[in-house]
């Protein structure tokens, strides 16, 4: 540091949260904060370091306390998956059991390329104390910490060793979580006796410029390349993923279908790309898909991928295409070349102007454009009735596709003002498939990682991104037990969720597949496990959110349910619904084939028919 330099002397804890305060986005009009804030559980290894630097800057940069760290980390995940990656939080922890809590966490964001910066607390670097409570010892390598864990499982990874290491270590991290390609977790570890430590810092690293998110132009060649193989199109069909919402690329897209009579269908991540009801949205695609997606998707001659890691619940296992030809437009040139597809590496909507533009007047065939129509119109029908109530006996159970329609019902405009969160269960298909949305961002599935427990923390992170729109949680009950801490967080924060609980008494999702592998019905539904001489409790989902401060009440029908939504939406905070449902009946319209490994030799017969038909699906695979 030279001599003139400004500096002003702080902890490195404190250093950390007065840079993160800091930051700000260039948003139209006006600069925003680039982080929402903290959540923090505090224990030893960040009570007294970053907790005393938290507490100095909380006005800047505020402290939200939760329950569990991992829902506190889907809390934070879920606010920038609903900022469009655009607004993020950090998240600290305690060393040990505090800081592995959040390895799901960090997993998720990995694979839904979401940005949270997770600061865990980490052993002495002096190792005066060793070993602290709650230090993993390694025998063979002293620089080891539990914290070596997230190295897997995060984009960016850094020990703190000594304050001034800050210096470059904050900005590469912020390189990493506002890139749109590298995009993901970033782990700062974080040594108790190091936050504690005391620096000169230059005052100018308190200066941080503005965070500006680069969207990359496509390359010509690869622009001609993506052009000349479109022009010979006349079936083509576009698969919009999360890019297409995380680019800001939903104008381009619904100008491109219009413009080149181009159907679109929507991955998990990128629901909610094309409004529901554009004559050219063929609803979701692949394993939750929709007939008339999955039908044009087997025919297509050229499949436009954009902003899609292509998961195999996309592609079926890579045997929804048929012939068709793969064009990927993708920030990230991995995701790009995946499949022998032809690559544009670029931005979502600066990929898609410009290759609208390439294409001159191209248009798909009549005779595919019209068959577009006519499918996407049939299927909005078809929701109709699927949602609608069906006539059942009256101890007959709904099912979750009926809940789902009661849930749109219940709302004149949940299209537009509705934001629905799920992950894990039933649901996830269910939502993929019949869930209605006009609004970028307004279905909030996290189908990456598939995590049972994110729906209510994640919820409670939409709504803090989204205080003005309605969240509703989507929730089974396996899910539910599994983490739901967080509604007392919603009610303390004064971020209201409506939660709505199916308890169809076990893991029916699961229960299915594996009755379809030929399994017996083992180890899934509560009355199918192993059980003392009580039984299985009458869980009281009503009475358990009650008690966490929610309101809430259980419902015994669908119109029951609608009334119990209307005062639910009235609440000034958190209200749970529960309703029974039936754990057999899920939406048979749709989906295609998935691959579930069957056992090769078995006892059961079921086992070895369920095999067989494993073994010829697998000759409709693209290898
Ligand atoms: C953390 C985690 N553990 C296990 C799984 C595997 N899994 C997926 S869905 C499911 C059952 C979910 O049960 P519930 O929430 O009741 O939904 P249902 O299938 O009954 O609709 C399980 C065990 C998972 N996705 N996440
Ligand atoms: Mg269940």
């Amino acid at each position: 540091m030279s001599a003139q330099q400004k500096t002003i002397r702080l902890t490195m804890a404190q250093a950390l949260v007065r840079y993160l305060a800091a930051l700000r986005i260039d948003t139209p009009g006006s600069e925003v904060a680039l982080f929402g804030g903290v959540f923090s559980i505090f224990g030893h290894g960040n009570v007294a370091g970053l907790g005393e630097a938290l507490y100095q800057y909380r006005e800047q940069l505020p402290t939200y306390r939760a329950h569990n760290e991992q829902a506190m980390a889907h809390a934070a995940i879920a606010f920038a998956k609903s900022n469009m990656r655009r607004r993020m939080m950090a998240v600290t922890s305690s060393i040990g059991p505090g800081a592995t809590n959040l390895l799901t966490a960090a997993a998720l964001a990995h694979v839904n390329r979401l940005p949270v910066l997770l600061l865990p607390g980490d052993i002495f670097v002096s190792r005066r104390p060793d070993p602290v409570l709650q230090q993993v010892e390694n025998f063979q390598d002293g620089g080891v910490s539990a914290n070596d864990a997230f190295k897997p499982l995060s984009r960016y990874f850094d020990r703190i060793y000594y304050p001034e290491q800050l210096l470059t270590a904050l900005p590469r991290a912020i390189q990493v979580l506002t890139d749109a390609a590298q995009c993901g977790p970033v782990t700062l570890a974080l040594p108790q006796d190091v936050q504690a430590m005391a620096y000169d810092y230059p005052v100018e690293f308190f200066l941080p410029p503005l965070v500006r998110f680069r969207a990359q132009a496509p390359a010509t060649d690869e622009l001609h390349a993506a052009s000349e193989l479109l022009k010979n199109a006349r079936q083509p069909l576009i698969i919009a993923g999360g890019g297409v919402l995380y680019g800001e690329a939903t104008e381009a897209l619904r100008s491109f279908a219009e413009k080149h009579g181009v159907p679109v269908a929507e991955t998990q991540a990128g629901k909610s790309s094309l409004a529901w009801r554009h004559p050219l949205q063929l609803g979701a695609l692949g394993v939750t898909g929709s007939p008339a997606a999955n039908m044009l998707a087997a025919k297509a001659d050229v499949v436009i991928a954009v902003g899609t890691r292509l998961q195999d619940f996309t592609t079926g296992s890579h045997s929804l295409f048929g012939q068709a030809k793969l064009l990927s437009i993708n920030v990230n040139p991995i995701d790009a070349i995946k499949w022998q597809g032809t690559p544009l590496v670029a931005d979502s909507r600066l990929g898609l102007a410009a290759l609208s533009q390439g294409l001159g007047d191209w248009h798909a065939s009549a005779g595919w454009h019209a068959l577009a129509l006519e499918q996407a119109n049939a299927w909005r029908a078809a929701v109709d009735t699927i949602t609608g109530q069906r006539e059942v006996a009256a101890t007959a159970l709904p099912y979750d596709g009926e809940v789902i329609g009661a849930v749109q019902r219940s709302s004149i405009d949940s299209t537009v003002h509705d934001i629905v969160v799920c992950a894990a269960g039933t649901l996830p298909a269910e939502l993929h498939k019949l869930w209605r949305t006009s609004t970028p961002g307004g279905y909030h599935v996290e189908y990456g990682y598939s995590c049972m427990g994110y729906e209510i923390a994640g919820g409670l992170g939409v709504k803090m991104a989204q205080p003005d729109r309605d969240v509703i949680v989507m929730v089974g009950d396996g899910s539910y037990l599994m983490m739901n801490s967080e509604i007392a967080t919603s009610v303390m924060l004064g971020c209201k969720l409506i939660v709505v609980v199916l308890d169809n008494r076990g893991y029916g999702c699961i229960n299915r597949l594996q009755q379809a592998c030929g399994g017996a019905a083992f180890n899934n539904m509560l009355e199918d496990c192993l059980q003392g001489p009580l039984g299985a409790p009458a869980i009281d989902f009503a009475a358990h959110a009650r008690s966490l401060g929610a309101l809430a009440e259980s419902v015994k029908s669908i119109s029951q349910l609608e009334a119990a939504l209307q005062r639910a939406r009235a609440a000034d905070r958190s209200y749970l619904v529960c309703i029974d449902t039936d754990p057999s009946h899920s939406t048979e319209e749709g989906g295609c084939w998935w691959e579930v490994a069957v056992p090769e030799v078995s006892q059961r017969a079921q086992v070895q028919a369920a095999r067989a038909e494993y073994e010829q699906a697998r000759d409709n695979q693209k290898v």
